[in-house]
């Protein structure tokens, strides 16, 4: 007896599938007709793969009942059933290729006419789905054309004997589990659905079938040369180069070369006897030489970053401006660089890559991680049923997108473990297209690789690496090296990142990284906000793991994304107060596309700027600049010069007049505020002493107020809202700080008041601060004075007995009652922490309370701005001696810490007495770094903020 039908038997068969045509070349336009079947489908969704039988695909089925979805889309975004999120577990049983009973399926039906003109009498007709998740069955006019399998990959049906002028009916019954599910466990959201185009495309007799545009460049000779091989013959014209030729024929000439950073791209027709296709031809050779990744005879440093796809309301189904948006975005941020993790995107988006200049790691839908957790035993690339899967979706890849001049390397897929199946998937690549690369990093020994590939290699190993200390296979040895994953970008983060560009930039052998990873894959939602794993119930998920990108679901950048941007800027200056030294860090062009601007500062307030003369350097070049005479400077303060790299012109991708680059220069230093202790403490009647400006508790010592203004539990403050980074990862043995703090109770610390001596000018405060059950403790003492307007506070910290952690922070905070309007002078616009402050650049800012926050999707320590000088807010004026780290919030850290979104933060309100206020400052001595360990190395040495003996300083004085 069998429970299980036979009719959907190709749901759990680990063949590819049945009845599409072999894979071709795409390209998003020609002259033969096409329509778009994306819109509105009836829908109805089933619980198993066999609940309902396929009289729904026969003509004339009446689903007047059903729901409906838009196409393309995922059903779980719609309203049926609900997304889930796991990062590598598989959330069904693994026992392969079996998935479960409960399977929804989703049947999608579409009635269609032809367009007017459409000759059904002439040639044929192709149904395409351009990417459906994860198993799709086919009727056309009630005929089963086929079922298929690999979700962001292509598929085609021959149709045009089935056709009918008006009246079609497109049925399709997608299943979210199949057998190939197992090979698509990438790290993020399961969202079954046809979430790509649908397109019927005339094929009149004589049209194009595949074609491969082959188009090298010789750096040598500055030529290039094209030949366009065709299954079907035809001409090849390329009117700028005079070129019009045979298919198959190869034709040389003198061209301008494509590049990422010059991406020139010249029209091109190729025409067969019923069928022209616009070409876009760039000409750009791409080989191994000396070890490394040369494109044109030159080596390219990689500055990517890893993309999935993603928009927060219609998951993986993206629209052309969204992924131009991404593109731009990228652009505008130095980004040269794309791995599109963790499969081949949607079309459209090679062919913007290609017209505005990104390199490309194409990389195979393929991913089986959840293995891992069993040894890797029954891995699908070890077992030769599934090679042909495999080497379908290698296939439909290479085929797909090979026409593009943006991909260098293919890449086999990600986190698969090791097998044959990957080396027979590389051979056939290698054998397909000799003019790429060839990357997998789960081939530690490169058998079958072109590159060196790791992920979330600390800046220690990197540097081994460089120096080729790093052993390895022989073959290895001999290769380039990237990293195709690091700096993991979850939350607050992520730190060290100009540590890895120097890195990369120091050995020859490192070809640079992608960033993991480009957007937070959040899910817009009415309760949350934007919702994670976990959020819809999933009995297994990775919570916030899945919000880890460089931009916010909105693609509102992150701080993360402007550090970049500044580590990898194309134009380096360096500076003696007198004279830049400029260089051109890229690979290609010349500095021609910018214009250079220097300006001066007396205070951080810009008094004078101009344009700057720089030659228009070479790739790779450097020279030396005059600064003008500073420019006399009204009273004495801190100066320094600025200095930026602009676009000359609009481009593409951004306006005239957008820094690529910048650096600053101080020329005169900063003196500490001037302060003289001129009055003392006086003990009132009434439980309070006063100090100039201030009043205090007799009895506490606690600071009540600064003339009207207020002030809440100032107090010594260690604690930060632990970040994703300062937690870590579960998985990880290094130690997490963010468990040690917890553990060690720096959330708690308790405040122990050794004496309140107002005596002589000052009034000192001695306590100990120290947490429950812990020995150990900061002896701190406050030491009030006033100059008879403004009040002084140095603080001095003295540990006392064994720590064995570093300090989220130090510094004080306290409460206003209301704050709205910030204005400071030092390290801005954003936030920056020790290891996250390269692209913290010192100026006058202002900001609102609220704008000073950065909205990571799981609160967490956010906001600071680094080496303040002064700040003003909520009726004070602060001056640091040091400089600090400023923050401010309407909120506690305690608060902070414990929401889990967003919407759990709720502004305070100086209301009542006790600790309530409006708005919390920390005024930060110092900060412990940010690191990567939420996947990745920690906080390096020089950045880590150890207990010590400190002692900082700062001025408050009301201000109207
Ligand atoms: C690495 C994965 O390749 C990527 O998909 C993502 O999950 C990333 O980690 C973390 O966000 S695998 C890593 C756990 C070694």
């Amino acid at each position: 007896m069998s429970f299980r039908t036979s009719a959907t038997d190709y749901v759990e068969d680990v063949s590819p599938g049945s009845g599409a045509l072999p894979p071709r070349a795409r390209y998003p336009h020609s002259d033969a007709e096409s329509l778009s079947l994306n819109g509105s489908w009836r829908f109805r969704l089933s619980p198993t793969a066999d609940a309902e039988d396929d009289a729904f695909a026969e003509p004339g089925f009446d689903a007047g009942g059903w729901a409906e979805v838009s196409v393309p889309g995922h059903w779980v975004l719609q309203g049926h059933g609900a997304p889930i999120y796991t990062n590598h577990l598989y959330p069904f049983p693994v026992d392969p290729p079996r998935v479960p009973t409960e399977n929804p399926t989703g049947d999608h039906l579409r009635v269609f006419d032809l367009p007017e003109g459409w000759d059904l009498t002439d040639g044929g007709a192709v149904l395409r789905f351009d990417g459906v998740e994860s198993c799709a069955r086919v009727w056309l006019n009630g005929t089963d054309i086929g079922e298929f399998k690999g979700s962001r990959l292509p598929h085609e049906f021959a149709v045009g004997h089935l056709l009918r002028p008006a009246g079609n009916v497109l049925a399709v019954r997608v299943h979210q589990w199949s057998a190939g599910s197992y090979l698509e466990d990438q790290d993020q959201w399961w969202l079954p659905g046809i979430f790509r185009d649908v397109t019927l495309l005339h094929r009149p007799a004589g049209s194009v079938l595949d074609f491969f545009v082959h188009a090298s460049y010789d750096h040598l000779t500055g030529e290039g040369t094209l030949r366009v091989d065709s299954d079907v013959d035809g001409r090849v014209s390329v009117a700028a180069l005079d070129i019009d030729v045979a298919t198959g024929e190869p034709v040389t000439v003198p061209v301008e070369a494509w590049t990422a950073e010059t991406p020139k791209l010249y029209d091109g027709v190729l025409a067969t006897e019923g069928e022209r296709v616009p070409l876009r031809i760039g000409f750009r050779t791409v080989a191994l030489a000396d070890g490394l990744i040369k494109v044109n005879g030159t080596p390219v440093l990689f500055k990517g970053v890893n993309r999935h796809e993603w928009h927060p309301e219609r998951g993986r189904a993206l629209d052309l401006e969204t992924m131009r948006e991404d593109v731009l975005l990228m652009k505008r941020h130095n980004i040269n660089a794309v791995r599109t993790s963790h499969y081949p995107p949607h079309p459209d988006f090679l062919d913007l890559c290609d017209e505005y200049g990104l390199w490309v790691i194409d990389e195979c839908d393929l991913e089986t991680h959840g293995f891992t957790e069993q040894a890797w035993r029954d891995n699908p690339v070890d077992d030769d049923r599934w090679t042909p899967a495999l080497l379908d979706r290698a296939a439909r890849m290479v085929e797909r997108d090979k026409n593009h001049p943006s991909v260098v390397i293919w890449s086999l897929g990600n986190e698969a473990g090791t097998g044959r199946g990957l080396t027979e998937m590389a051979e056939w690549i290698h054998g397909r297209d000799s003019g790429r690369l060839v990357h997998y990093e789960g081939d530690i020994d490169c058998r079958d690789t072109d590159v060196y590939s790791r992920m979330y290699a600390d800046h220690a190993e990197v540097e081994r690496i460089g120096r080729g200390l790093d052993g390895g296979t022989h073959k290895r040895r001999r290769l380039p090296f990237i990293q195709c994953e690091y700096a993991h970008a979850m939350g607050n983060g992520p730190g060290g990142l100009a540590d890895y560009q120097r890195v990369f930039e120091s050995y020859e052998r490192i070809q640079g990284g992608f960033i993991w990873e480009w957007i937070d894959h959040g899910i817009k939602d009415d309760r949350y906000g934007y919702a994670y794993g976990g959020d819809f119930g999933e009995e297994l998920h990775d919570g916030n793991f899945v919000c880890d990108g460089l931009v916010f679901p909105d693609r509102r950048p992150s701080p993360g994304l402007v550090e970049y941007k500044k580590v990898i800027e194309p134009v380096r200056f360096e500076g003696d107060g007198t004279a830049v030294r400029v260089t051109n860090k890229q690979d290609f062009a010349d500095l021609s596309a910018l214009a250079f601007e220097w300006s001066y500062q007396v205070g951080g307030e810009t008094v004078e700027s101009g344009r700057l003369a720089v030659p228009a350097l070479a790739a790779g070049e450097s020279a030396e600049v005059k600064l003008p005479e500073p420019p006399v400077a009204t009273g004495s303060g801190e100066t320094q010069w600025t200095v930026r790299a602009v676009l000359a012109a609009d481009t593409g991708w951004g306006p005239q007049g957008h820094v690529v680059a910048w650096g600053q220069f101080p020329v005169s230093g900063r003196q500490s505020p001037s302060f003289a202790a001129s009055a003392g403490p006086v003990v009132s009647g009434d439980g309070l002493i006063t100090l100039g400006p201030a009043a205090f508790d007799a009895r506490s010592g606690a600071l009540r107020s600064i003339g009207p203004v207020a002030v809440t539990g100032l107090r010594l403050d260690v604690w930060r809202a632990t970040t994703d980074n300062d937690d870590g990862a579960a998985w990880q043995s290094d130690i997490r700080y963010g468990t040690l703090w917890r553990k060690f109770g720096l959330h708690r610390m308790r405040h122990l008041v050794d004496a309140v001596e107002p005596t002589g000018d000052a009034l000192t405060v001695r306590t100990r601060v120290a947490p429950a059950a812990w020995e150990f403790g900061l002896v701190t003492v406050y030491r009030w004075t006033t100059d008879g307007s403004r009040l002084g506070l140095t603080v001095s910290v003295t540990p006392d007995g064994d720590w064995t952690v570093p300090l989220p922070r130090l510094g004080v905070r306290f409460g206003l009652p209301a704050a709205d309007r910030v204005r400071w002078f030092g390290g801005g616009p954003g936030e920056a922490y020790p290891d996250t402050k390269a692209a913290s650049m010192v100026g006058r800012w202002q900001s609102t309370v609220d704008d000073l926050q950065t909205p990571y999707l799981r609160p967490q320590e956010n906001g600071a701005r680094a080496d303040v000088r002064w700040a003003e807010l909520g009726g004070l004026r602060i001056e640091g001696d040091p400089e600090f780290w400023f923050t401010a919030r309407r909120w506690t850290s305690e608060q902070l810490d414990a929401a889990a979104h967003r919407t759990d933060l709720t502004p305070g309100t100086a209301s009542g007495s006790g600790s309530a206020a409006g708005v919390w400052v920390n005024l930060d001595h110092g900060q412990h770094g940010i690191g990567s360990q939420s996947c990745g190395p920690g906080v390096l040495p020089q950045y880590q903020l150890h207990a010590g003996p400190a002692e900082f300083s700062f001025v408050f004085a009301h201000i109207g």
